[in-house]
């Protein structure tokens, strides 16, 4: 008798205790709030250069970890590809440059999404809002279809701040709808502003509509400070006088340097008003905050990478090596410091995963065992050691004058960094003598072209030379030919590894305009388009 009595409410008490811990979970899972740059340099975040206004960017990675050695891709696809699947760009095709509207690049299905990954596994919404840059040439390989529950943005890139066209055309979305003000079939009318300010109102959105039993994911990808270079008048007023540098000719050109601060001020108006609806959301006690750029600055456009050499598109430090740091309220056993420890682009989506997941195994998910990314939460989160000591830059030979191979490996306390074939155009040198008074750099740097050739191979202690002044291969130093030597079988190793790239042709004129927008089309759209 008394066994059956109690038998009943036990059972009652053990499923509803069995109830309570999935609801708890479930809760415990951080929200991730992954806010992307486009174009910004080292040198072009008020943390590391008080030029430019960022108090609210420079508020977040003061009091969080402001990540020194923070890789990327030297321009836009390759590093948003590896930010969404974890591979190398040169694993899923990714590694040959930016795609360009008429080519049928995209995110092959075998290669999960981190949305996808966190919606599918981990319960999570995920929202996106900005800029792709992945390809669309079908509907099934853009976001919605890519793990997200949202999108609004574009899928190209260098989109008109106002108009929101791209090269003629337009590109902006709320899913799969398109959206200008002229779009008479468009319900709302308030889609006229800085897309700046549209895309954090459309952020605020999410995070104000978010059920917060669930956990949330939001990729926020930002098109600044990314030319054109176009920023509300009262934000370049902020930024008045010239900025000029000597060019690759040896000749002085005038950069829009003021504007581009006031591109990147207005970002960080908008992630402040982010932070500050998270907060009222309570969205923040168990989060973590993400930013970084996809590449480095360019000098021309007034973006600039002190101390680093080179600039986007380069494969030296200014061009691979961006701002970025975490941030969160709860997570950090460890904040107000600066890593040194090498993160790639690729080891976010494991790092989420990992966030995600109370024992999320990275070694036998079938989606995740093939990833190049690995779980950087020690580091990130308890100032770790970095769960990396070697990054491979890229592996991309599809034509011989781009031809790049390059890797980065710290042996101890030194970090090396190869590279062989065009390391880029923009070869810019900074002066030894620049200062740090304000406004000097503008007087601080030179640029040099140089010729370039498939067989150039450079070799830089980056730890002990981040300007790359000294390029040290063919060194007869027994413990640099070491090194060297190391290095280049890693590169003759990974070669192996590289899948063709997506992205070599142009389709000619594929059937990508729909009523004035960029567009997919239906079904296998324009994917299978031959130049
Ligand atoms: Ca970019």
């Amino acid at each position: 008798m008394q066994t059956v009595v109690r038998k009943g409410p036990l059972w009652i008490v053990l499923w509803l205790l069995a109830a309570c811990k999935t609801h708890g979970q479930a809760n415990q899972k951080p929200n991730i709030f992954f806010i992307a740059v486009d174009d910004m340099g080292n040198n072009d975040i008020g943390y590391n250069n008080p030029e430019v206004e960022t108090p609210n960017l420079n508020n977040l990675g003061n009091n969080g970890v402001i990540l020194e050695s923070n890789y990327v891709y030297p321009v836009c696809s390759p590093s948003r590809s590896a930010f969404m699947t974890g591979r190398y760009a040169h694993k899923t095709g990714f590694q040959h440059g930016t795609v360009e509207h008429n080519q049928p690049a995209y995110i092959d299905s075998s290669y999960k999404t981190v949305a996808e990954k966190l919606t599918q596994s981990y319960g999570y919404a995920a929202h996106m809002v900005g800029k792709w840059h992945l390809g669309y040439c079908k509907d099934s390989v853009t976001p919605t279809y890519r793990g997200f529950d949202s999108f609004y943005g574009f899928y190209g890139g260098q989109e008109n701040y106002y108009t929101y066209n791209v090269a003629r055309y337009n590109d902006f979305r709320d899913n799969l709808t398109a959206v200008t003000p002229k779009n008479p079939n468009y319900p709302r009318e308030d889609v006229d502003g800085y897309s700046t300010f549209e895309y954090v109102k459309r952020a605020v959105e999410i995070v104000k509509n978010h059920d917060k039993t669930q956990p949330l994911f939001l990729y926020l990808a930002f098109q600044a400070p990314h030319t054109p270079l176009q920023a509300p008048q009262e934000l370049i007023d902020k930024y008045p006088g010239s900025w000029t540098y000597t060019d690759t000719d040896g000749s002085q050109k005038t950069t829009d340097r003021g504007t581009f601060y006031a591109l990147v001020t207005a970002v960080d108006m908008a992630v402040g008003t982010l932070h500050q609806e998270l907060e009222n959301q309570g969205l923040l006690d168990n989060a973590i905050i993400v930013f970084t750029s996809d590449n480095g600055g360019q000098p021309k456009e007034g973006g600039f990478n002190n101390p680093y050499r080179g600039a986007k598109g380069t494969f030296y430090e200014g061009g691979v090596r961006v701002p970025g740091f975490v941030y969160s309220k709860s997570l950090l056993t460890k904040t107000s410091y600066r890593h040194r420890g090498l993160l790639h682009a690729s080891d976010w989506l494991p790092t989420f995963i990992s966030l995600a997941g109370e024992s999320a195994d990275l070694t036998s998910d079938n989606d995740l065992i093939s990833i190049d990314g690995v779980d950087q939460t020690q580091m990130l989160l308890n100032g770790g050691d970095s769960a990396r000591s070697k990054i491979v830059l890229n592996i991309d030979d599809f034509e011989r004058s781009s031809t790049i191979y390059g890797v980065i490996k710290q042996f101890g306390t030194e970090v090396w960094k190869y590279v062989q074939g065009n390391i880029g155009r923009r070869d810019i040198v900074y002066s030894a003598t620049k200062t740090s008074k304000k406004r000097a750099l503008k007087r601080s740097f030179k640029s040099e072209r140089t010729k370039r050739a498939v067989n150039d191979k450079y070799l830089y202690l980056i730890s002990a030379d981040s300007s790359e002044t000294h390029n040290l291969y063919g060194d007869t130093t027994p413990e640099i030919q070491d090194i060297q030597n190391d290095l280049e079988d890693e590169v003759e190793a990974e070669k192996l590894k590289a899948v063709p790239p997506m992205n070599p042709y142009n389709c000619g004129t594929p059937n990508n305009l729909l009523n004035g927008f960029w567009s997919a089309g239906p079904g296998d759209g324009w994917c299978n388009c031959i130049a």
